[in-house]
């Protein structure tokens, strides 16, 4: 199942359900507009636990969507083959959802007023989850031990390239009011609070029994049953059921 990398610019991707032709035309000809809202994340930063709050915000609280659309197709990974193309061609507000880092990221995003949340996670934790994540994955290179993981998450030679660079560059739009960072740390420490702050950023309004049912269906639990947030739909030929799960530890 391991396998050499995707290279582009620099940046070592996964081989498998990743183009060149996507990552050059997500750079430079896709078209954020305005109205657009996106989550950006290192890898293993806790990206779908946003998601799921973000769907159930739009979802004022009701689990119906979480629950029957799968996250890919809620919030697709815009550099994920052909996503960008089937997000061009949506029209209205568009929710989506990117690993990439700032030098890869479609340009036109830097002349727009699209919302963007930022989640950040300690890398220790980061590089803890991808040792036991990556490992399931086609198209990754597979570390022996811990220690080679450790030396490659250093030298960025795991999907998406540098925990630090990618911080250190997305880090520079702090302070923009169509930016906002959340910390995976903090959502576990107030979930209500954070997710009340990420209500505000997004203009949305959310009554109490909206809230509370949002907060019930984005608990580790609920999340780790919910097949459609799990990525227990992806195919074996992807990502090795049989060896472990997305939602591992979780603290
Ligand atoms: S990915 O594959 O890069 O998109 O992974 P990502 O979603 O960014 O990160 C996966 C880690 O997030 C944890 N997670 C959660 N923690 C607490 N509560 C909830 N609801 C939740 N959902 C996902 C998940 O368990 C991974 O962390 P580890 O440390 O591996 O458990």
């Amino acid at each position: 199942m391991a396998s050499d990398y995707l290279w582009f610019e620099g940046i070592p991707f996964p081989s498998v359900g990743f183009r060149i032709e996507d990552l050059k035309s997500v750079k430079n000809e896709f078209v954020v507009r305005d109205e657009d809202f996106i989550t950006l994340s290192y890898p293993k930063s806790g990206t779908h636990w946003l998601l799921e709050i973000i769907s159930l915000i739009y979802s004022k609280g009701d689990p119906n969507w979480v629950q029957s659309v799968p996250m890919w197709d809620r919030s697709p990974w815009i550099e994920t083959e052909e996503a960008h193309e089937q997000l061009q061609k949506k029209e209205g507000p568009r929710i989506y959802t990117s690993h990439l880092p700032i030098q890869l990221f479609p340009k036109s995003f830097f002349d727009s007023k699209a919302k963007m949340i930022y989640l950040l996670r300690n890398p220790r934790d980061v590089l803890t989850s991808n040792f036991y994540f990556f490992r399931l994955l086609s198209g990754v290179k597979h570390p022996q031990t811990f220690d080679q993981c450790f030396e490659w998450f250093l030298q960025g030679n795991v999907p998406y390239g540098s925990w630090f660079d990618h911080c250190q560059g997305w880090l520079q739009m702090r302070g923009k009011e169509n930016f906002l960072v959340v910390t995976y740390e903090e959502l576990h420490q107030d979930l209500r609070t954070t997710v009340e702050k990420i209500i505000q950023f997004l203009g949305k309004k959310l009554g109490p029994e909206e809230l509370n049912s949002l907060l019930k269906h984005v608990s580790f639990k609920a999340m780790k049953d919910n097949k459609m947030s799990n990525l227990t739909l992806l195919p074996d030929t992807i990502m090795d059921h049989s060896q472990g799960k997305l939602l591992r530890k979780g603290s």
